[in-house]
């Protein structure tokens, strides 16, 4: 067979308005505003560059199913530029994209195909020898949970088969259940490699034989997607061999860093410990923008100061003035206080009175999962009032034993009063 090498994307969420963030200023809104785009045009260029056979682009095209006309058109944009370096490209689309979505009436480059609602397959020619077949299905609507999957099945004489899907593997991905399928399912559709989407951080499922894939979103969405986002750059070999690159080509790089307060002896020591992390921290992302949520962690005296009326809005404030004509951007989005106070807790827990029993309570919710169901039926029906409908969403586990931890804090503080200050 011969040599080839193709691009994996998938979720490029187009034009998302990344929901979640309280308040931005200009600089950093108009960088998001075009981040998605930009971390595609950086997918583009790096198939122009790697010279690569094909683009595959796995659902999630755009963010919402009235995508805007803009996002249609800068992704026609970025494939003509692909179309005319000879590069073809093959789209499926998701959840976030379905079929039954609005659709500007526009004409497609040549070398692009998209696929429909049914499983259909096509191959690749090159030089008028097929290298490949691709097998892809789109989403005809949003909530989409039937097994398609099971009905990928590879046909006729190829030298490489491809499944393009955007479906949800098993059932811990933290993503909706939509297109559900098992591992099994892909292995036995005699696939040789999985594009699949969906799942927004980078994910091997399985190395070769076949080889599945998750790319992630390129573009880090929320402050959730921390961490480098690409896309993957694979090879096949004549043998059949396959090796997968990881290229990053993120705009804004989200990155949450604990900082643990407990050594730290008056304001000024605070200030400087917090501008040099930061400093670290862009020196670390390599040219590339940064958001940054500096998480407080550790017990110690800055945690009454966190206190304080307006203290973490000025601190913050002091850390973007320092960074505020830095290019590339660094941007402190958020000063998240994880800190407990200065006591011996442990101390406390064991002690025979109502604070000690407050803090076993508070230990046991943390680690007996048996008891989450009930704390999150006292938290349903906050969630699912008028205004909770649109601030609030059910907590994960992680998100549950944070709040617990808050809880315990806040609690221990209130019980406390002012003999700890
Ligand atoms: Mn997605």
């Amino acid at each position: 067979m011969e040599r080839f090498s193709f691009v994996h994307t998938a979720d490029l969420h187009l034009d998302s308005p990344f929901a979640g963030l309280k308040e931005v200023d200009e600089r950093v809104a108009r960088l998001l505003q075009s981040a998605t785009f930009k971390a595609f045009e950086n997918i583009v260029s790096l198939c122009i560059e790697r010279n690569v056979d094909f683009l595959l682009v796995a659902g999630d095209v755009y963010d919402g199913a009235d995508r805007s006309l803009r996002a249609q058109l800068r992704f026609r944009d970025s494939l003509l530029r692909l179309s005319d370096a000879g590069i073809k490209t093959f789209v499926v689309h998701g959840n976030h994209d379905p079929m039954d979505g609005w659709s500007a009436t526009l004409k497609w480059p040549d070398h692009v195909y998209i696929f429909r609602e049914t499983i259909e397959s096509v191959p690749v020619q090159r030089e008028k020898k097929k290298i490949a077949q691709v097998y892809g299905v789109s989403y005809p609507q949003r909530d989409l949970y039937e097994n398609l999957a099971a009905h990928f099945r590879k046909e006729g004489e190829a030298p490489f088969h491809i499944g393009l899907l955007h479906c949800n593997v098993g059932t811990e991905t933290g993503h909706k259940p939509y297109a559900p399928c098992s591992m099994e399912d892909l292995l036995s559709a005699g696939m040789d490699y999985w594009a699949l989407g969906h799942v927004h951080r980078k994910t091997i499922l399985s190395h070769k034989q076949p080889t599945i894939i998750y790319p992630g979103t390129p573009q880090g969405l929320n402050p959730n997607e921390t961490g480098p986002h690409g896309c993957y750059v694979v090879e096949v070999e004549r043998d059949g061999g396959i090796s997968v690159e990881f290229v990053p080509v993120d705009e804004v790089r989200w990155v949450t860093h604990e900082v643990n307060i407990s050594n730290i002896k008056d304001h000024d020591h605070l200030l400087a410990f917090l501008e040099e992390t930061s400093h670290r921290i862009q020196s670390q992302a390599r040219k590339r923008n940064v958001i940054l949520r500096l998480a407080l962690t550790g017990r110690g005296f800055v945690h009454h100061s966190l206190k304080r009326p307006g203290f973490i809005d000025d601190l913050t404030s002091r850390l973007r003035e320092i960074h505020a004509h830095d290019d590339p951007l660094i941007w402190i989005e958020r000063i998240e206080p994880r800190t407990r106070p200065e006591v011996d807790i442990a101390a406390r827990r064991q002690a025979e009175d109502f604070i000690g029993e407050f803090l076993r309570v508070s230990q046991n919710l943390k680690e007996d999962d048996r008891l989450w169901p009930m704390l999150r039926e006292e938290l349903s029906e906050l969630i699912s009032s008028r205004r909770g409908l649109r601030f609030l969403k059910m907590p994960d586990d992680e998100e549950l034993i944070n709040l617990i931890e808050e809880a315990e804090v806040r609690g221990l503080d209130l019980l406390l009063g002012g003999s700890m200050k």
